[in-house]
């Protein structure tokens, strides 16, 4: 098989996106579109969309909610710094359809200390790991339990461990709380935790360090999907 370029790897739902946009320009309805592909190819984004923001939206977006409402929003809108997360506040999970869902994303980390060359995170989010509170990762994981989530939580970083001195205060704020909700337990519905790493969960202080471990090892607690990237298909 041949070698992908670098659009096709990287921006798999382009043709889909293409299609919705162009449905809804059909319906004569207004689109805006942010995310990694917008954020990497504003101006093929922009020929299909009304409306693209490129970079992360949490300074940004009650200022365009205003501009779309008053009718004076741009075209395009750049995101000039990379917000702390510690902004960023608990997702209205309440607005989601969640039987709909087989596992929910939350998200502690944006960024990647690494530059792996087929990998555009670190374009997008650069390479100093941004993290939350353990306080607000575990606000959201609250609030999912109590709307009545009990199934899989997937921690969607670029890299869990990007910042593995503060994966490792998470880890043990976890523990706690997985603790607290006495889990694991036959009895109590599981919520399960998953996280996405990098190579780096191989060094010696992933191994040696016990909240760590105990957290990602001990059956039920979560999974670690550790995956192995290549541009050769
Ligand atoms: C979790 C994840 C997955 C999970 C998704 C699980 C799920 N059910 O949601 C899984 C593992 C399935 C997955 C698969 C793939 N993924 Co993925 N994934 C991610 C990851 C790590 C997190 C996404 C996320 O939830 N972010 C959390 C939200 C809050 O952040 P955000 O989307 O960036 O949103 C912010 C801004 O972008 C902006 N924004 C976003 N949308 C909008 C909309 C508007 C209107 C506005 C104003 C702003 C705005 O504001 C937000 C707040 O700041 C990202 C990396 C990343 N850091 O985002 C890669 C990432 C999105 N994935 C990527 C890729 C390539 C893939 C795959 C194609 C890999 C492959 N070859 O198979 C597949 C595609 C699957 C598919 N069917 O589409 C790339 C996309 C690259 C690109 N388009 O440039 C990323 C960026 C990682 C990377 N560089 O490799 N992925
Ligand atoms: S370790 Fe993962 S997120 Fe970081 S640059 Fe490499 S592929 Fe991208």
């Amino acid at each position: 098989m041949g070698r992908l370029g670098d659009g096709q790897r990287m921006h798999a739902q382009r043709a889909d996106a293409r299609v919705i946009l162009a449905r809804a320009r059909s319906l004569g309805r207004r689109t805006i579109v942010g995310g990694p592909w917008a954020s990497n190819e504003p101006d093929a984004v922009l020929a299909d969309a009304d409306h693209v923001f490129v970079g992360e939206s949490e300074e940004a977006f009650a200022g365009i909610a205003a501009a779309l409402e008053h009718g004076s929003a741009q075209r395009l809108y750049r995101a000039s710094d990379k917000p702390e997360m510690t902004l960023s506040p608990v997702p209205r999970y309440d607005l989601l359809r969640l039987d709909k869902y087989a596992s929910m994303s939350v998200q502690y980390s944006r960024g990647c200390p690494f530059q792996c060359d087929f990998c555009n995170i670190i374009t997008i989010y650069g390479r100093r790991p941004r993290v939350k509170t353990s306080a607000q990762l575990i606000a959201e994981l609250d609030t999912l339990r109590r709307l009545g989530w009990r199934k899989q939580v997937f921690i969607v970083d670029d890299n869990f461990i990007g910042n593995h001195r503060q994966a490792l205060s998470l880890a043990r704020d976890l523990a706690a709380w997985q603790k607290r909700h006495r889990y694991p337990s036959r009895s109590t519905p599981r919520l399960r935790l998953i996280c996405r790493t990098a190579p780096n969960c191989s060094l010696p202080w992933w191994t040696r360090t016990s909240y760590m471990s105990s957290w990602a090892s001990k059956r039920p607690l979560p999974k670690l999907c550790w995956s192995v990237e290549s541009t050769r298909t």
